[in-house]
């Protein structure tokens, strides 16, 4: 059976995990059983009491209270188990920890930000510690997300003025895929963020250097880290070839068509344009769900990605 499971089933990377997949997988193998059941039943009848001469008359049976009784009572039982064995689960799911470290999301179209208990923040990116419970509070910035890591069995909606929480406690350390599981427009596909799961000694030290600002770095320098951090390596390729965006090679400087058919020049000012409002000049042959990062980035990481775009010549 367990092999079954890890065959269907992404792996169970958090405690409650393995109660949610044998609670899925008593569903499945009592309907299973059920399904089959009642199948075989009217497979058999169907042969057994086939018309089988022209007067045949079907006897007329008014009740059996045997079988009544039967099919009423053990569907109640199995309902009962499946509710309060998904109760149990609800209650946990639903009861954070008193002790969980916290982490507040925000989601918007088409990103997920994370900001830690001391400061802080990542983009698409989101590091937690392994065998301690986190606690994820969650609000959207426009229209609903959601909010899904299959490998911790969670999901939960994130909406629009309004705090949701989910929590988990991560078992192995290793990387997970967060997914958004609401539609939410043209750029929902690519709502991914990445779930780090680091030991306590790797997590202290990434809360200390890893989110700390280097005041020396060159400006290209910064430009090249936010470019990472902040997700833009989703849609854009460095080297010339087409993801969801165009890539930004050669990007600078360019002439650049646009889908009311005007052109424009990618200089400075545009690149700014294209972070803050990016759905005020979309580019022709592309679709229009660049997130925007008005409010996302400080002027220095804005000044940065320029920097970093503008040597990007070959
Ligand atoms: C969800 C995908 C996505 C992400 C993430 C994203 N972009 Fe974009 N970007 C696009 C698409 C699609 C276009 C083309 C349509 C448009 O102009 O809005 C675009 C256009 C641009 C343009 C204008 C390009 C041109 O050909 O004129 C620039 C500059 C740009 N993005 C930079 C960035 C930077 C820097 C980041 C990270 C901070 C980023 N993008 C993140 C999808 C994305
Ligand atoms: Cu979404």
């Amino acid at each position: 059976m367990n092999r079954i499971i890890e065959y269907m089933l992404p792996p169970q990377r958090s405690t409650t995990a393995s109660d949610v997949d044998s609670l899925f997988t008593f569903i499945n193998v009592s309907g299973f059983i059920l399904f089959m059941g009642i199948m075989i039943t009217i497979l058999i009848f169907v042969i057994k009491y086939r018309r089988k001469s022209e007067d045949d008359v079907t006897p007329v049976i008014t009740h059996n209270s045997i079988l009544e009784v039967a099919w009423t009572v053990i569907p109640i039982i199995l309902i009962l188990i499946v509710f309060s064995w998904g109760f149990r689960g609800y209650l946990t799911l639903t009861s954070p920890p008193a002790n969980a470290y916290e982490i507040h999301v925000s989601a918007a179209s088409w990103l997920w930000q994370f900001q830690y208990e001391g400061g802080g923040s990542t983009m698409n990116e989101v590091y937690v510690p392994v065998d301690r419970p986190v606690k994820f509070i969650m609000s959207s910035e426009d229209v609903i997300h959601s909010l899904a890591i299959p490998d911790f069995r969670i999901k939960m909606d994130v909406l629009p003025n309004r705090y949701t929480t989910t929590w988990f406690q991560a078992t192995e350390t290793g990387e997970s895929i967060l997914y958004c599981t609401e539609y939410c427009g043209t750029g929902h596909s690519e709502m991914l963020a990445t779930v780090h799961v680091l030991s306590a000694e790797d997590f202290e030290e990434w809360l200390e250097t890893g989110l700390e600002v280097d005041e020396d770095m060159p400006l290209a320098d910064v430009g090249e880290q936010t470019f990472t951090s902040a997700g833009c390596n989703a849609c854009h390729s460095l080297d010339g070839t087409d993801r969801v965006g165009p890539s930004l090679l050669n990007l600078f400087g360019s002439d650049r068509e646009l889908v009311d058919g005007s052109v424009v020049v990618a200089d400075e000012d545009y690149i700014r344009r294209s972070l803050i409002d990016p759905q005020a000049e979309v580019t022709a042959g592309y679709p229009a769900n660049m997130p925007s990062y008005s409010g996302r980035l400080n002027e220095r990481q804005i000044d940065g990605l320029i920097a970093f775009i503008k040597e990007l010549q070959d």
